[in-house]
């Protein structure tokens, strides 16, 4: 029994190392309709037919953030709060970012200009609002059952970025419960005001605790304002996901290599008792 215990251990511990793979969906292209079959494909490997989910539990459908009907009191020059999408909108995503928060862009007409003020260079996949980190061109996407503070996990995640010019500094990636990087994939760059989608699905049972976008070089401090000279300056748009649901917690490897090292140890005592007694084990 002993021996089979052993064996059992060794085996999860060759599954938790293993990862699988994700399904990578790109495209890059001068307008919306460049992107638009990419992004189709990506709705139908996630699944949830063409009714996106809503607020709250959503039957296993997959969820959509446009921006577009977040309201003036949350949108340029005002600050987006970081859980909206949890508590006014519950979509069970909550953002954090080590810059000083997050804006979307007005509608035309409004008293800051539309774009974050940089029309030669954003264009929107959905009209009118696009999304940005500011200060900071990274933005963390945490899951949770929606409207709860109940931790959750997703098996995809696609968006929209604008203006990717400079290869390599425009990225997704994603982390599993254990904050192990498990997905990793630049984003396709295009000329002046180009559209990018880029997404991954799980394949093999993976789970994404956490998303990191990176988008871009430069920041956007404020309405018209870079936070830097450097190139490349990138906000985004459309984020697609599949619903969050209930973290599953499975001990980490360690837990196991402890648990392996732990029964070693009572098989060696127990070798060591039963050999005073002469007896073969
Ligand atoms: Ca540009
Ligand atoms: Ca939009
Ligand atoms: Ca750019």
């Amino acid at each position: 029994m002993l021996r089979k215990a052993l064996l059992t251990t060794a085996l999860l511990l060759s599954v938790s190392a293993a990862h699988g793979g994700f399904l990578t969906f790109e495209a890059a292209g001068a307008d919306p309709a460049a992107i638009t079959s990419t992004r189709d494909a990506f709705r139908t490997a996630v699944g949830g037919g063409t009714t996106v989910g809503a607020n709250g539990s959503f039957g296993g459908m997959r969820r959509e953030i446009n921006w577009d009907g977040v309201p003036n009191s949350f949108a340029d020059p005002n600050f987006l709060p970081a859980n909206f999408f949890n508590t006014n909108s519950p979509r069970g995503a909550v953002f954090s970012t080590p810059g000083s928060g997050f804006m979307v862009s007005t509608n035309a007409g409004e008293s800051s200009s539309a774009l974050f003020g940089f029309s030669r260079d954003f264009q929107t996949f959905s009209a009118q609002r696009l999304f940005t980190a500011i200060d900071s061109s990274i933005t963390d996407v945490n899951f949770f059952v929606p409207g709860t503070n109940t931790a959750a996990t997703t098996s995809a995640f696609g968006l929209i970025f604008v203006d990717v010019e400079v290869e390599n500094l425009t990225k997704l990636e994603f982390f599993d419960q254990n904050d192990a990087l498990i997905f990793s994939k630049n984003a396709s760059v295009f000329g002046n005001q180009g559209l990018t989608f880029l997404g991954g699905v799980a394949n093999a049972g993976e789970r994404i605790s956490r998303v990191r976008i990176t988008s871009g070089q430069n920041t956007i401090i404020s309405n018209g304002r870079l936070g830097n000279p450097n190139d490349d300056v990138v906000v985004m748009d459309d984020f697609l996901y599949a619903e969050p649901v209930q973290l599953q917690r499975v001990p980490e490897p360690p837990t196991f290599a402890l648990l392996f090292l732990g029964l070693l140890a009572v098989f060696n005592r127990r070798r060591l008792r039963l050999g005073r007694f002469g007896w073969n084990v």
